[in-house]
């Protein structure tokens, strides 16, 4: 059964990008469970940054699921990616990422390599950068199997990384390299801007997706766009995906009336 999800940013310092509700855990909670969303994605500052004890009462208390843990704040606060010229920040890397799948994994939740995957730099050598992507990938990969969780890889639009864009080009990678332990997001707000057709996409490259980011074709919460979402939707139950789908969004017009908005669309789409 495809699953509902939130977006929450608890990054104090932060207070803009694709992030449904904001700062306070509490008041998130109850609004996301009041919806009726089945789960909430967090981004935090660091896999140490809040108490698992009291985040799965918490939780519970809602009747909600940890559906997945961004690693991005690696990249924000701090500057570190997997593949960076500079050996010391890539093991800074490392070491935030296995941290935070660690946190996830007390609940069963992925964590997600968005921006922490980087780029090829201008300096940089293509083979290279994808052999420092792999090596990471499998060490962390690894790290989430042992703790029953698998990773989740994010192929961006192009204004975001230079590395993969595609579900096609990400689903090869995974597979040159034997990195089975990783599956594939597919945010279909980058998808809208890189692919060629997103629910063939879907269709051919289904058996790697393990999570969906919820956003229409510009970042706004679905609906609110000009993606056409009920061939998308009909390509995710064809495939037989199981995951979430957790809405990566905008908070536009503001953070209630996004959710609200996230929740129709996806009732729509889903619980039809
Ligand atoms: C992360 O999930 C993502 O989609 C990126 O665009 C954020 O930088
Ligand atoms: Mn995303």
């Amino acid at each position: 059964m495809i699953r509902s999800a939130v977006t929450l940013n608890l990054i104090e310092s932060m207070s803009q990008g694709p992030w449904i509700f904001w700062h306070n855990l509490e008041e998130s909670l109850k609004k996301a469970a009041d919806l009726g969303f089945d789960g909430v994605e967090l981004f935090t500052r660091s896999g140490t940054d809040l108490d698992a004890n009291h985040l799965q009462d918490r939780l519970d208390q809602h009747g909600l699921q940890l559906a997945a843990v961004g690693t991005g704040a690696g990249k924000v606060l701090h500057g570190l990616t997997l593949t960076d010229a500079n050996p010391e920040i890539r093991q800074k890397a490392m070491a935030f990422i296995a941290e935070m799948i660690t946190f996830g994994a007390r609940f069963g939740a992925p964590a997600i390599i968005g921006s922490m995957q980087g780029n090829v730099l201008p300096s940089g050598n293509r083979e290279d950068t994808f052999a420092l992507l792999a090596e990471g990938l499998k060490t962390l990969g690894n790290h989430a199997a042992s703790k029953g969780v698998p990773l989740i890889y994010e192929p961006l639009n192009r204004y975001e990384t230079n590395l993969f864009n595609t579900l096609e080009s990400g689903s090869g990678f995974l597979e040159k390299n034997g990195l089975s332990q990783v599956k594939l997001l597919a945010d279909l707000f980058h998808m809208n801007i890189e692919e060629d057709n997103l629910s063939e996409s879907i269709r051919k490259f289904g058996k790697d997706i393990g999570h969906v980011h919820f956003a229409d074709s510009n970042r706004k919460p679905m609906g609110f766009g000009h993606t056409e979402m009920a061939p998308i939707a009909e390509a995710l139950k064809e495939i037989g995906y199981a995951g979430y789908v957790s809405a990566e969004a905008f908070p536009f017009p503001n953070p209630d009336a996004a959710a609200e908005q996230t929740i129709k669309a996806f009732r729509e789409y889903f619980r039809n």
